[in-house]
Protein backbone atom coordinates (compact mmCIF):
# COMPACT_ATOMS: atom_id res chain seq x y z
CA UNK A 1 0.00 0.00 0.00
CA UNK A 2 1.41 3.32 -1.28
CA UNK A 3 -0.82 5.46 1.27
CA UNK A 4 0.53 6.44 4.11
CA UNK A 5 -1.50 5.37 7.61
CA UNK A 6 -3.17 9.54 8.07
CA UNK A 7 -4.69 9.84 5.03
CA UNK A 8 -8.42 9.27 5.96
CA UNK A 9 -9.71 6.69 4.23
CA UNK A 10 -13.51 8.29 3.10
CA UNK A 11 -16.73 7.76 1.08
CA UNK A 12 -17.30 9.50 -2.41
CA UNK A 13 -20.77 11.40 -0.75
CA UNK A 14 -18.11 12.67 1.84
CA UNK A 15 -16.04 14.30 -0.38
CA UNK A 16 -17.28 17.83 0.11
CA UNK A 17 -16.12 17.88 3.59
CA UNK A 18 -12.35 16.98 2.34
CA UNK A 19 -11.94 19.58 -0.61
CA UNK A 20 -8.33 20.60 -1.04
CA UNK A 21 -7.29 17.72 1.12
CA UNK A 22 -5.43 14.37 0.18
CA UNK A 23 -8.39 11.34 1.02
CA UNK A 24 -8.17 7.60 0.48
CA UNK A 25 -10.72 5.86 -1.68
CA UNK A 26 -11.70 2.52 -2.06
CA UNK A 27 -14.41 1.52 -5.19
CA UNK A 28 -14.87 -0.02 -8.58
CA UNK A 29 -14.15 1.43 -12.41
CA UNK A 30 -17.45 2.48 -13.12
CA UNK A 31 -15.99 3.65 -16.90
CA UNK A 32 -12.34 5.20 -18.34
CA UNK A 33 -11.13 6.98 -20.69
CA UNK A 34 -7.85 8.17 -21.84
CA UNK A 35 -6.39 11.20 -23.40
CA UNK A 36 -2.72 10.53 -23.78
CA UNK A 37 -0.99 11.24 -20.76
CA UNK A 38 -3.82 11.22 -18.97
CA UNK A 39 -6.37 8.77 -17.45
CA UNK A 40 -9.71 9.58 -16.44
CA UNK A 41 -12.18 7.33 -14.36
CA UNK A 42 -15.36 7.23 -13.13
CA UNK A 43 -15.42 6.27 -9.79
CA UNK A 44 -17.86 4.40 -8.12
CA UNK A 45 -18.38 3.27 -4.02
CA UNK A 46 -21.95 2.99 -3.49
CA UNK A 47 -22.85 6.52 -2.02
CA UNK A 48 -21.68 8.10 -4.92
CA UNK A 49 -19.79 8.39 -8.52
CA UNK A 50 -16.35 11.00 -8.81
CA UNK A 51 -14.02 11.41 -11.89
CA UNK A 52 -10.41 10.87 -10.89
CA UNK A 53 -7.81 12.18 -12.85
CA UNK A 54 -4.28 10.03 -13.18
CA UNK A 55 -1.67 12.26 -14.93
CA UNK A 56 1.40 10.05 -16.08
CA UNK A 57 4.10 12.88 -14.58
CA UNK A 58 2.23 13.03 -11.36
CA UNK A 59 2.51 9.02 -10.50
CA UNK A 60 4.90 6.74 -10.61
CA UNK A 61 5.29 5.04 -14.40
CA UNK A 62 3.79 1.51 -12.85
CA UNK A 63 0.97 3.29 -10.94
CA UNK A 64 0.40 4.96 -14.73
CA UNK A 65 0.24 1.51 -16.32
CA UNK A 66 -2.01 -0.03 -13.82
CA UNK A 67 -4.72 2.66 -14.24
CA UNK A 68 -4.23 2.85 -18.18
CA UNK A 69 -4.54 -1.00 -18.14
CA UNK A 70 -7.96 -0.95 -16.02
CA UNK A 71 -11.53 -2.84 -17.09
CA UNK A 72 -14.37 -1.71 -16.34
CA UNK A 73 -15.67 -2.73 -13.00
CA UNK A 74 -11.89 -3.60 -11.40
CA UNK A 75 -11.55 -2.68 -7.64
CA UNK A 76 -9.33 -0.21 -6.36
CA UNK A 77 -7.64 1.90 -4.01
CA UNK A 78 -6.02 5.22 -4.28
CA UNK A 79 -5.29 8.48 -3.04
CA UNK A 80 -5.46 11.92 -4.30
CA UNK A 81 -6.48 15.24 -3.85
CA UNK A 82 -10.11 16.52 -3.95
CA UNK A 83 -10.23 19.58 -6.12
CA UNK A 84 -13.14 22.18 -6.80
CA UNK A 85 -14.70 21.70 -9.82
CA UNK A 86 -17.50 23.33 -11.30
CA UNK A 87 -17.59 21.31 -14.36
CA UNK A 88 -17.27 17.65 -12.97
CA UNK A 89 -20.25 15.66 -12.28
CA UNK A 90 -20.82 16.58 -8.64
CA UNK A 91 -19.22 19.45 -8.51
CA UNK A 92 -15.72 17.57 -7.55
CA UNK A 93 -12.98 15.92 -8.99
CA UNK A 94 -10.21 13.47 -7.65
CA UNK A 95 -6.22 14.32 -8.85
CA UNK A 96 -4.50 10.89 -8.08
CA UNK A 97 -1.33 10.33 -6.06
CA UNK A 98 -1.33 6.62 -6.23
CA UNK A 99 -3.81 4.08 -7.61
CA UNK A 100 -3.68 -0.21 -6.60
CA UNK A 101 -5.55 -2.86 -8.42
CA UNK A 102 -7.43 -5.04 -5.47
CA UNK A 103 -9.39 -6.95 -7.89
CA UNK A 104 -9.33 -7.18 -11.97
CA UNK A 105 -12.31 -7.75 -13.62
CA UNK A 106 -12.27 -8.11 -17.82
CA UNK A 107 -14.75 -8.54 -20.52
CA UNK A 108 -17.41 -6.67 -18.33
CA UNK A 109 -20.82 -7.75 -20.20
CA UNK A 110 -22.62 -4.86 -19.10
CA UNK A 111 -20.61 -1.79 -21.48
CA UNK A 112 -22.04 1.75 -21.36
CA UNK A 113 -24.24 1.10 -24.49
CA UNK A 114 -28.34 0.54 -24.70
CA UNK A 115 -28.61 -2.65 -24.35
CA UNK A 116 -32.22 -4.41 -24.63
CA UNK A 117 -33.94 -5.05 -21.65
CA UNK A 118 -33.89 -8.95 -21.51
CA UNK A 119 -30.11 -8.98 -21.27
CA UNK A 120 -30.19 -6.23 -18.73
CA UNK A 121 -32.46 -8.72 -16.77
CA UNK A 122 -30.71 -11.53 -17.30
CA UNK A 123 -27.81 -9.56 -15.97
CA UNK A 124 -29.74 -7.78 -12.88
CA UNK A 125 -26.95 -8.77 -10.07
CA UNK A 126 -24.57 -6.41 -12.39
CA UNK A 127 -27.29 -3.91 -13.85
CA UNK A 128 -28.34 -1.84 -10.64
CA UNK A 129 -23.97 -1.41 -10.52
CA UNK A 130 -25.27 1.67 -12.47
CA UNK A 131 -26.06 5.25 -11.60
CA UNK A 132 -29.94 5.07 -12.11
CA UNK A 133 -30.10 1.35 -10.80
CA UNK A 134 -28.60 2.63 -7.32
CA UNK A 135 -31.03 5.88 -7.52
CA UNK A 136 -33.74 3.90 -8.11
CA UNK A 137 -32.33 1.12 -4.91
CA UNK A 138 -32.15 4.23 -2.71
CA UNK A 139 -35.71 5.47 -3.23
CA UNK A 140 -36.84 2.41 -2.57
CA UNK A 141 -35.30 1.89 0.64
CA UNK A 142 -36.31 5.84 1.06
CA UNK A 143 -40.13 4.72 0.61
CA UNK A 144 -40.19 1.86 2.96
CA UNK A 145 -38.55 4.00 6.01
CA UNK A 146 -40.82 6.38 5.35
CA UNK A 147 -44.04 3.96 5.32
CA UNK A 148 -42.66 2.46 8.38
CA UNK A 149 -41.87 6.10 9.78
CA UNK A 150 -45.52 6.89 9.65
CA UNK A 151 -47.12 4.49 11.13
CA UNK A 152 -44.48 4.01 13.70
CA UNK A 153 -44.85 7.44 14.63
CA UNK A 154 -48.69 6.85 15.05
CA UNK A 155 -49.04 4.37 17.20
CA UNK A 156 -49.35 1.37 15.18
CA UNK A 157 -47.44 -1.79 16.48
CA UNK A 158 -45.82 -4.13 13.42
CA UNK A 159 -47.08 -7.23 13.56
CA UNK A 160 -45.66 -9.60 11.31
CA UNK A 161 -48.11 -12.27 9.09
CA UNK A 162 -46.91 -15.40 8.41
CA UNK A 163 -45.79 -15.97 4.34
CA UNK A 164 -47.20 -19.50 5.00
CA UNK A 165 -50.62 -19.92 5.10
CA UNK A 166 -53.46 -22.09 4.80
CA UNK A 167 -56.30 -20.24 3.38
CA UNK A 168 -56.83 -17.61 0.65
CA UNK A 169 -57.24 -13.86 1.19
CA UNK A 170 -57.47 -12.48 -2.37
CA UNK A 171 -59.09 -14.96 -4.50
CA UNK A 172 -57.96 -18.77 -5.33
CA UNK A 173 -57.24 -18.12 -9.03
CA UNK A 174 -53.57 -16.61 -8.02
CA UNK A 175 -52.78 -19.22 -5.33
CA UNK A 176 -49.31 -20.36 -4.99
CA UNK A 177 -49.23 -23.57 -3.69
CA UNK A 178 -46.65 -25.60 -1.78
CA UNK A 179 -46.53 -28.81 0.23
CA UNK A 180 -46.80 -28.78 3.82
CA UNK A 181 -45.83 -31.94 4.67
CA UNK A 182 -48.01 -33.59 2.93
CA UNK A 183 -50.66 -30.55 3.41
CA UNK A 184 -51.43 -27.78 0.95
CA UNK A 185 -50.50 -24.39 1.99
CA UNK A 186 -49.89 -21.24 -0.18
CA UNK A 187 -47.24 -18.21 -0.09
CA UNK A 188 -49.70 -15.18 1.43
CA UNK A 189 -51.48 -12.58 -1.18
CA UNK A 190 -51.83 -10.26 1.86
CA UNK A 191 -51.28 -10.18 5.37
CA UNK A 192 -54.51 -8.66 6.06
CA UNK A 193 -56.36 -11.95 8.05
CA UNK A 194 -53.59 -11.93 10.50
CA UNK A 195 -53.85 -8.03 10.72
CA UNK A 196 -57.17 -8.29 11.64
CA UNK A 197 -56.81 -10.59 14.84
CA UNK A 198 -53.69 -8.25 15.47
CA UNK A 199 -55.94 -5.00 15.81
CA UNK A 200 -58.28 -6.40 17.45
CA UNK A 201 -55.60 -7.27 19.93
CA UNK A 202 -53.31 -3.83 19.61
CA UNK A 203 -55.88 -1.56 18.25
CA UNK A 204 -53.66 -0.35 15.19
CA UNK A 205 -51.22 -2.62 13.37
CA UNK A 206 -49.33 -3.06 10.40
CA UNK A 207 -47.31 -5.72 8.66
CA UNK A 208 -44.55 -5.03 5.93
CA UNK A 209 -43.44 -7.76 3.65
CA UNK A 210 -43.46 -9.31 0.39
CA UNK A 211 -46.36 -11.12 -0.98
CA UNK A 212 -47.12 -13.63 -3.98
CA UNK A 213 -49.69 -13.66 -6.65
CA UNK A 214 -49.33 -16.56 -9.64
CA UNK A 215 -50.94 -13.69 -11.69
CA UNK A 216 -50.62 -14.68 -15.56
CA UNK A 217 -50.72 -11.37 -16.67
CA UNK A 218 -47.23 -10.16 -18.32
CA UNK A 219 -47.66 -6.27 -17.80
CA UNK A 220 -45.97 -2.94 -16.88
CA UNK A 221 -47.17 -3.14 -13.32
CA UNK A 222 -47.31 -6.89 -12.42
CA UNK A 223 -45.07 -8.68 -10.34
CA UNK A 224 -45.66 -12.15 -9.04
CA UNK A 225 -43.85 -11.43 -6.04
CA UNK A 226 -44.34 -7.89 -4.66
CA UNK A 227 -44.20 -6.19 -1.15
CA UNK A 228 -47.15 -4.39 0.54
CA UNK A 229 -47.59 -2.19 3.85
CA UNK A 230 -50.97 -3.35 5.30
CA UNK A 231 -51.64 -1.20 8.04
CA UNK A 232 -55.21 -2.68 10.39
CA UNK A 233 -57.04 -0.65 12.26
CA UNK A 234 -59.93 -1.30 14.88
CA UNK A 235 -62.73 1.25 15.51
CA UNK A 236 -62.40 2.84 11.95
CA UNK A 237 -64.70 2.78 9.59
CA UNK A 238 -64.75 3.69 5.86
CA UNK A 239 -63.99 7.27 5.58
CA UNK A 240 -61.70 7.44 8.59
CA UNK A 241 -59.86 4.56 6.51
CA UNK A 242 -59.41 6.79 3.36
CA UNK A 243 -57.99 10.11 5.54
CA UNK A 244 -55.41 7.99 6.80
CA UNK A 245 -54.56 6.86 3.02
CA UNK A 246 -54.29 10.16 1.95
CA UNK A 247 -52.12 11.64 4.81
CA UNK A 248 -49.92 8.58 4.47
CA UNK A 249 -49.43 8.86 0.49
CA UNK A 250 -48.98 12.46 1.15
CA UNK A 251 -46.40 12.50 3.93
CA UNK A 252 -44.11 9.47 2.08
CA UNK A 253 -43.66 11.38 -0.96
CA UNK A 254 -43.27 14.69 0.79
CA UNK A 255 -40.58 12.97 2.59
CA UNK A 256 -38.67 11.53 -0.67
CA UNK A 257 -38.96 15.24 -1.89
CA UNK A 258 -37.13 16.48 0.86
CA UNK A 259 -34.09 13.60 0.75
CA UNK A 260 -33.99 12.19 -2.14
CA UNK A 261 -34.30 15.11 -4.77
CA UNK A 262 -30.62 13.94 -6.68
CA UNK A 263 -32.10 10.42 -7.07
CA UNK A 264 -35.40 11.77 -8.84
CA UNK A 265 -32.94 13.97 -10.93
CA UNK A 266 -30.99 10.94 -12.03
CA UNK A 267 -33.66 9.33 -13.30
CA UNK A 268 -35.52 11.45 -14.79
CA UNK A 269 -38.83 12.79 -12.55
CA UNK A 270 -40.50 15.88 -13.32
CA UNK A 271 -41.40 16.37 -9.57
CA UNK A 272 -43.56 19.31 -9.78
CA UNK A 273 -46.70 16.93 -10.14
CA UNK A 274 -45.53 15.18 -7.09
CA UNK A 275 -45.31 18.62 -4.92
CA UNK A 276 -49.12 18.68 -5.57
CA UNK A 277 -49.62 15.55 -3.80
CA UNK A 278 -51.79 17.03 -0.25
CA UNK A 279 -54.38 15.66 0.83
CA UNK A 280 -57.65 16.06 0.55
CA UNK A 281 -57.58 13.66 -2.58
CA UNK A 282 -60.67 13.08 -4.67
CA UNK A 283 -63.46 10.60 -4.16
CA UNK A 284 -65.33 9.23 -6.78
CA UNK A 285 -68.14 6.37 -6.68
CA UNK A 286 -67.53 3.87 -8.69
CA UNK A 287 -70.65 4.73 -10.75
CA UNK A 288 -69.23 7.48 -11.30
CA UNK A 289 -65.87 6.71 -12.83
CA UNK A 290 -67.66 4.33 -14.83
CA UNK A 291 -69.94 7.34 -16.26
CA UNK A 292 -66.54 9.13 -16.45
CA UNK A 293 -64.95 6.34 -18.57
CA UNK A 294 -67.84 6.26 -21.11
CA UNK A 295 -67.85 9.71 -21.00
CA UNK A 296 -64.44 9.44 -22.72
CA UNK A 297 -65.75 6.87 -25.52
CA UNK A 298 -64.13 3.88 -23.79
CA UNK A 299 -66.40 0.45 -23.42
CA UNK A 300 -67.00 -0.63 -19.56
CA UNK A 301 -70.59 -2.26 -18.16
CA UNK A 302 -71.62 -1.86 -15.03
CA UNK A 303 -69.79 -4.55 -12.93
CA UNK A 304 -66.90 -5.01 -14.69
CA UNK A 305 -63.76 -3.90 -12.70
CA UNK A 306 -61.46 -1.69 -14.43
CA UNK A 307 -58.26 -2.55 -16.61
CA UNK A 308 -55.56 -0.17 -17.37
CA UNK A 309 -57.16 1.94 -19.95
CA UNK A 310 -60.13 2.96 -17.59
CA UNK A 311 -57.86 3.38 -15.16
CA UNK A 312 -56.20 5.78 -16.18
CA UNK A 313 -59.30 7.36 -17.96
CA UNK A 314 -59.91 8.53 -14.58
CA UNK A 315 -56.98 9.10 -13.24
CA UNK A 316 -55.90 11.50 -15.59
CA UNK A 317 -58.71 14.08 -14.50
CA UNK A 318 -56.96 15.13 -11.39
CA UNK A 319 -53.61 16.41 -10.71
CA UNK A 320 -53.50 13.82 -7.65
CA UNK A 321 -54.40 10.18 -6.48
CA UNK A 322 -58.05 9.40 -6.73
CA UNK A 323 -59.89 7.50 -4.64
CA UNK A 324 -62.53 4.83 -6.20
CA UNK A 325 -64.69 3.78 -3.80
CA UNK A 326 -67.86 1.57 -3.64
CA UNK A 327 -66.95 -1.69 -6.14
CA UNK A 328 -69.73 -3.77 -6.92
CA UNK A 329 -69.84 -6.32 -4.22
CA UNK A 330 -69.52 -8.98 -7.11
CA UNK A 331 -65.99 -8.30 -7.71
CA UNK A 332 -64.42 -7.65 -4.79
CA UNK A 333 -62.70 -9.99 -2.45
CA UNK A 334 -65.59 -12.37 0.21
CA UNK A 335 -64.41 -9.73 3.59
CA UNK A 336 -66.01 -6.32 1.82
CA UNK A 337 -68.26 -5.03 4.07
CA UNK A 338 -71.25 -4.41 1.64
CA UNK A 339 -73.13 -0.40 2.04
CA UNK A 340 -75.53 -1.11 4.18
CA UNK A 341 -77.60 1.78 2.20
CA UNK A 342 -76.80 -0.37 -0.76
CA UNK A 343 -75.72 -3.92 -0.49
CA UNK A 344 -74.87 -4.29 -4.27
CA UNK A 345 -71.84 -2.35 -3.79
CA UNK A 346 -69.29 -2.53 -0.50
CA UNK A 347 -67.53 -0.15 1.74
CA UNK A 348 -63.98 -0.69 -0.60
CA UNK A 349 -61.46 1.64 -2.46
CA UNK A 350 -58.72 1.80 -4.69
CA UNK A 351 -56.16 4.84 -5.16
CA UNK A 352 -55.34 5.64 -8.50
CA UNK A 353 -52.20 7.06 -8.89
CA UNK A 354 -51.78 9.89 -11.29
CA UNK A 355 -49.92 9.72 -14.69
CA UNK A 356 -51.53 6.98 -15.47
CA UNK A 357 -49.72 4.99 -13.15
CA UNK A 358 -52.62 2.80 -11.82
CA UNK A 359 -53.81 1.48 -8.78
CA UNK A 360 -51.82 1.41 -5.52
CA UNK A 361 -53.60 0.93 -2.76
CA UNK A 362 -56.62 -1.40 -2.51
CA UNK A 363 -59.00 -1.58 0.71
CA UNK A 364 -61.77 -0.72 3.05
CA UNK A 365 -64.46 -1.72 5.70
CA UNK A 366 -64.17 -5.37 6.42
CA UNK A 367 -67.43 -7.46 7.47
CA UNK A 368 -67.85 -7.75 11.17
CA UNK A 369 -70.92 -9.86 11.37
CA UNK A 370 -70.59 -13.57 11.83
CA UNK A 371 -73.30 -14.78 10.09
CA UNK A 372 -72.84 -12.45 6.69
CA UNK A 373 -69.15 -13.51 6.67
CA UNK A 374 -70.05 -17.22 6.49
CA UNK A 375 -72.72 -16.61 3.74
CA UNK A 376 -69.62 -14.96 2.01
CA UNK A 377 -67.04 -17.37 2.32
CA UNK A 378 -70.30 -20.23 1.11
CA UNK A 379 -70.65 -17.96 -2.46
CA UNK A 380 -66.93 -17.89 -2.65
CA UNK A 381 -66.43 -21.32 -2.26
CA UNK A 382 -63.93 -20.86 0.82
CA UNK A 383 -64.03 -23.51 3.33
CA UNK A 384 -65.24 -22.61 6.46
CA UNK A 385 -62.90 -24.87 8.28
CA UNK A 386 -60.19 -23.65 7.25
CA UNK A 387 -61.28 -19.50 8.25
CA UNK A 388 -62.70 -20.85 12.16
CA UNK A 389 -60.21 -18.64 13.44
CA UNK A 390 -60.89 -15.70 11.02
CA UNK A 391 -64.62 -16.51 12.09
CA UNK A 392 -63.39 -16.34 15.96
CA UNK A 393 -62.37 -12.59 15.55
CA UNK A 394 -66.38 -12.09 14.85
CA UNK A 395 -67.45 -14.31 17.81
CA UNK A 396 -65.58 -12.51 20.54
CA UNK A 397 -66.35 -9.14 20.93
CA UNK A 398 -66.22 -8.03 16.96
CA UNK A 399 -66.57 -3.98 15.85
CA UNK A 400 -66.12 -2.35 12.84
CA UNK A 401 -62.34 -2.53 11.42
CA UNK A 402 -60.70 -1.16 8.29
CA UNK A 403 -57.58 -1.52 6.87
CA UNK A 404 -55.44 -1.28 3.42
CA UNK A 405 -52.72 -2.52 1.55
CA UNK A 406 -50.24 -0.45 -0.44
CA UNK A 407 -48.16 -2.29 -3.15
CA UNK A 408 -44.26 -0.70 -2.87
CA UNK A 409 -43.38 -1.65 -6.57
CA UNK A 410 -45.90 0.67 -7.98
CA UNK A 411 -45.97 3.45 -5.28
CA UNK A 412 -42.27 3.91 -6.34
CA UNK A 413 -43.07 3.45 -10.32
CA UNK A 414 -45.59 5.83 -9.84
CA UNK A 415 -43.07 8.45 -7.92
CA UNK A 416 -39.71 7.92 -9.69
CA UNK A 417 -41.52 7.71 -12.89
CA UNK A 418 -40.35 4.31 -14.07
CA UNK A 419 -41.78 2.61 -17.35
CA UNK A 420 -42.33 -0.63 -15.77
CA UNK A 421 -42.31 -2.40 -11.84
CA UNK A 422 -39.23 -4.58 -13.04
CA UNK A 423 -36.87 -1.74 -12.12
CA UNK A 424 -38.10 -1.27 -8.85
CA UNK A 425 -37.56 -3.83 -6.91
CA UNK A 426 -33.90 -5.44 -6.76
CA UNK A 427 -34.65 -8.85 -8.12
CA UNK A 428 -37.83 -9.11 -9.82
CA UNK A 429 -39.86 -11.99 -9.90
CA UNK A 430 -42.23 -12.33 -13.18
CA UNK A 431 -44.27 -14.45 -15.19
CA UNK A 432 -41.53 -16.31 -17.02
CA UNK A 433 -38.65 -14.59 -14.74
CA UNK A 434 -37.26 -16.56 -11.94
CA UNK A 435 -33.54 -15.91 -12.80
CA UNK A 436 -31.12 -14.69 -11.63
O1 LIG B 1 -55.30 -7.03 -3.93
S1 LIG B 1 -55.18 -5.72 -3.36
O2 LIG B 1 -55.87 -4.66 -4.06
N1 LIG B 1 -55.67 -5.70 -1.85
C1 LIG B 1 -55.23 -6.56 -0.92
O3 LIG B 1 -54.40 -7.42 -1.08
C2 LIG B 1 -55.80 -6.33 0.50
N2 LIG B 1 -55.86 -7.62 1.20
C3 LIG B 1 -54.94 -5.34 1.23
C4 LIG B 1 -55.48 -4.97 2.58
O4 LIG B 1 -56.57 -4.45 2.65
N3 LIG B 1 -54.73 -5.25 3.63
O5 LIG B 1 -53.63 -5.38 -3.41
C5 LIG B 1 -53.17 -4.20 -2.78
C6 LIG B 1 -52.09 -3.52 -3.60
C7 LIG B 1 -52.52 -3.06 -4.98
O6 LIG B 1 -53.19 -1.83 -4.91
C8 LIG B 1 -51.21 -2.96 -5.69
O7 LIG B 1 -50.53 -1.77 -5.33
C9 LIG B 1 -50.44 -4.13 -5.12
O8 LIG B 1 -51.04 -4.43 -3.87
N4 LIG B 1 -50.48 -5.30 -6.00
C10 LIG B 1 -49.49 -5.64 -6.85
N5 LIG B 1 -48.31 -5.06 -7.12
C11 LIG B 1 -47.51 -5.66 -8.03
N6 LIG B 1 -47.81 -6.80 -8.67
C12 LIG B 1 -48.99 -7.42 -8.43
N7 LIG B 1 -49.26 -8.58 -9.04
C13 LIG B 1 -49.89 -6.84 -7.48
N8 LIG B 1 -51.12 -7.18 -7.00
C14 LIG B 1 -51.45 -6.23 -6.10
Amino acid sequence: MTASADVPLVHISDLPAHAGRIVRLRGWVYNRRSSGKIEFIILRDGTGFVQVVVVASDVPDDVFRVAASLGQESAVVLTGEVRTDRRAPGGYEVSARSLELLAPSEDYPISLKEHGVEFLMDNRHLWFRTPRQTAILKLRAELIRALRDFFDDRGFVLVDSPILTPAACEGTTTLFKTDYFGDPAYLSQSGQLYQEAAAMALGRTYCFGPTFRAEKSKTRRHLIEFWMVEPEMAFVEFEENLRIQEEMVSFVVQRILERRLPELETVGRDTAPLRKVRPPFPRLSYDEAVELVRSKGLDMEWGDDFGAPQETAVASEFDRPVFVHRYPTAVKAFYMKPDPDRPEVCLSADLLAPEGYGEIIGGGQRIDDIELLKRRLAEHCLPEETYRWYLDLRRYGSVPHSGFGLGVERTLAWIAGLEHVRETIPFPRMLHRLYP
